[in-house]
């Protein structure tokens, strides 16, 4: 299988996260794709022109981090981030959703900053700014939550992923000044799929 990238994407980092976690190395080929340029060689391969981009041994691609997740996860017929027995947990669903959107926005801010400075919306920025900074203190009620402890699940992840591209790309440490969610950052970074993936 082949596995299209950027070393800087969340999105990506999720569906690298679990090739190393379902110890498929060996079968499947990271390869970094050229983004975000014009008529980068990359749109032959996969027309949206986004990362990440999963061609499986059939030839078949598919694209989001969600589908390529569950597709690496159930490979082995063991799905442990993708647990059938979690797609109906509620309470489970709504933390992994939430990190989602969480990501979603702080990545329309780091895209924003990747523009010319006189083309960066202050509204966007100021937007997603405020959002990500609500939904921080929502996690730092959370993250003690059982659900969000113990063995690695897509809402621990996703959350952690999120954090990190805040931290590396200019956003800002969110943890800062949310004791529960720094804690919480420190243990999942430990995690050796996190380490491994490390943006540049
Ligand atoms: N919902 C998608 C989002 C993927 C995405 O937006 N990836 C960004 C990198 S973080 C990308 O490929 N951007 C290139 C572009 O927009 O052309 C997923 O979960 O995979």
């Amino acid at each position: 299988m082949k596995l299209y990238v950027t070393f800087t994407s969340p999105y990506a980092r999720l569906a690298r996260i679990l090739v190393l976690e379902k110890a498929l190395e060996d079968r499947v080929e990271i390869i970094a794709a050229k983004t975000r340029a014009t008529n980068s060689p990359y749109y032959q391969i996969n027309p949206s022109g986004r990362v990440p981009y999963l061609i499986n041994d059939s030839g078949v691609g598919m694209e989001d981090s969600q589908l390529i997740c569950a597709y690496l996860d159930s490979l082995d017929g063991k799905p442990r981030f993708h647990d059938p027995r979690r797609q109906t947990d509620w309470a489970y669903q709504r933390l992994e959703f939430a990190a989602r959107n969480m990501c979603e926005g702080i990545c329309v801010w780091v895209r924003e900053m990747a523009r010319p400075p006189d083309e960066r919306s202050p509204t966007v920025l100021a937007h997603e700014l405020a959002r990500a900074q609500r939904m921080a203190d929502e996690f730092e009620g959370c993250v003690a939550d059982p659900l969000m402890q113990g063995e690695p699940t897509m809402a621990h992840l996703t959350l952690a992923v999120a954090l990190d591209v805040a931290a590396k790309r200019g956003f800002g440490d969110i943890t800062v000044a949310r004791p529960q969610l720094a804690a919480w950052m420190r243990s999942v970074s430990e995690f050796p799929s996190m380490k491994r993936t490390a943006p540049p």
